[in-house]
């Protein structure tokens, strides 16, 4: 009776929805800051998720491994670093430690962590391995190695439904390895696979449903992107069919690179990519998008927002209207006022938000379909180099520090999730955090139904 009621109440509900991923938008994270997660792997556990990746924040060498977990796949908070920087050797200044990937060993109960180690000329091309005891947790690194002696630069694991191991990794000149890990997963015991330089693949994310394996991974362009590709087969060993494109051609798999795809039930499987900015890698953004699996098909379109609606049975939800509230429509106090700006929607925007005398603007009147968590999306000008950040308050919630990166000359998104209250009372108030100025707010976008 009891769980009846709850599945009727999970399914009547129409409120997921609001919760959305905007792809290549800032993500603001728990800690108020551009979710800094790049190159990321991830592992669920419980119903919660736990993204691994790179912390960009002081530019490329490594500094953290750092840990987010959400249990819907958009609220992200910020839990620490699994591995940070160190005084010398493989985690030591002016070190490549990227694509850091997680696999648990039910057996030990460790946590088993690979990722690409290099020096700065990305000449030693190897894997380091380090172990936790908790998913989140400190680990250990218990070093580096070339697996069976060959280069290894990008990489990912796979654990398959027996439990046994795999390193995917590229080996230029002579190819995309895979390779069995012993059973403890701290070494390579054999190679499974080689599929042969030309055209080699890096970036390799795995995936397997329903007996098929699904391997995704990108050509080899540097930070550029390109048209992303993937191959299946029954065997990870054989049988492995031509590469093909799963985004539209030309598209540059829509400006991203492979990092994950995750099966996560039977009607979602996601693609997880880097949108990288060479020129500035902690503000690369996440293109995360829907895939559309037929057997051995896959197909990618893409989404301006889209929603994961985890908790309801019909699948992703892709198509989701929006309210939209003109940043210049609101009221300014302190110094803020609007001013012309070319991109904005109707050639204005809210400016002087924050600053030395604090200004802020309020939008107020503001509906929203549902009193539950919500993604609001801020189309927003920064014309700084850095990141701008404005504390923003909804109704009576506390305020929220937001950032808003880099944007050039151009109009961008930004995202952040609340609560909003159901009906036309909802009040946001826009103010710069410290004295910082904040961006320049074309419009504000909430999602209805
Ligand atoms: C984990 O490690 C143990 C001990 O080395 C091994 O026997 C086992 O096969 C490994 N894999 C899993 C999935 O437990
Ligand atoms: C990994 O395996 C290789 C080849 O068997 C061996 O030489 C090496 O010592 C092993 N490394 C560790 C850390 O066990
Ligand atoms: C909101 O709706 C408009 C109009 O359909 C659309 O162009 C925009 O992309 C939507 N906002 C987001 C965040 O996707
Ligand atoms: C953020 O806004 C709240 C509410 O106006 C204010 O109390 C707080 O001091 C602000 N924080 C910063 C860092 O500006
Ligand atoms: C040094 C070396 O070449 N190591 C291995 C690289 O991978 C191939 C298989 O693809 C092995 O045969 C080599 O021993």
């Amino acid at each position: 009776m009891n769980l009846l009621l709850v599945l009727l109440g999970a399914l009547a509900s129409p409120t997921l929805a609001a919760l959305e991923l905007v792809p290549g938008a800032t993500w603001t994270a728990s800690n108020g800051e551009h979710l800094q997660a790049h190159g990321a792997g991830f592992i669920e556990e419980n119903g919660v998720y736990y993204m691994i990746g790179e912390d960009k924040t002081d530019g490329t060498y490594f500094q953290n491994i750092n840990c987010y977990s959400s249990s819907d796949l958009v609220q992200w908070k910020y839990v620490g670093a699994l591995l940070s920087r160190t005084a010398s050797g493989d985690l030591g200044p002016s070190r490549v430690v990227e694509r850091p990937k997680i696999i648990y060993n039910d057996s030990t109960k460790k946590y088993v962590l690979y990722a690409h180690i290099d020096s700065s000329s990305y000449g030693e091309a190897k894997v380091g391995v380090a172990t936790g005891d908790s998913v989140c947790g400190k680990y250990n690194y218990l070093g580096s190695f070339q697996p069976m002696g060959n280069t290894s630069r990008d990489m990912t694991l796979f654990k398959d439904d027996d439990g046994s191991g795999y390193l995917i990794s590229e080996d230029r000149p002579k190819g995309l390895h895979i390779y069995k890990l012993t059973a403890d997963y701290h070494n390579i015991s054999s190679e499974t696979y080689l599929f042969p330089d030309p055209g080699n693949i890096e970036a390799p994310a795995l995936m397997k449903r329903d007996g098929l394996y699904y391997l995704f991974g990108s050509h080899l362009s540097g930070w550029s992107d390109n048209d992303n590709v993937y191959s299946t087969s029954k065997s990870l060993g054989s049988g492995w069919t031509d590469w093909q494109t799963f985004a539209p051609v030309g598209s540059n798999t829509f400006s991203s690179q492979t990092n994950y795809v995750l099966s996560i039930d039977e009607n979602r499987v996601m693609y997880m990519g880097d949108r990288w900015v060479s020129t500035d890698l902690m503000t690369s953004t996440y293109v995360w998008l829907p895939l559309e699996i037929s057997g051995a098909t896959v197909a990618m379109k893409w989404y301006d927002h889209w929603a994961p609606n985890l908790g309801s049975s019909s699948g992703f939800q892709t198509s989701i209207s929006n309210t939209t509230v003109q940043g210049e429509s609101g009221s300014y106090a302190s110094g803020a006022k609007s001013i012309s700006c070319t991109g904005c929607s109707g050639g204005s925007a809210a400016g002087y938000i924050g600053g030395p005398s604090d200004g802020s603007v309020t939008l107020s009147g503001i509906q929203a379909s549902d009193s539950t968590a919500t993604t609001i999306t801020f189309e927003y000008r920064n014309g700084d180099s850095g990141t701008r950040y404005a504390n923003v308050t909804f109704n009576d919630s506390p305020a929220q520090k937001v950032a808003f990166l880099a944007s050039g000359g151009n109009v961008k998104r930004s995202v952040i999730n609340t609560q909003l209250k159901a009906g036309k009372g909802n009040t946001i108030v826009i103010e710069g955090y410290n004295t910082g100025y904040g961006p320049d707010i074309d419009e504000v976008e909430i999602p209805s139904e």
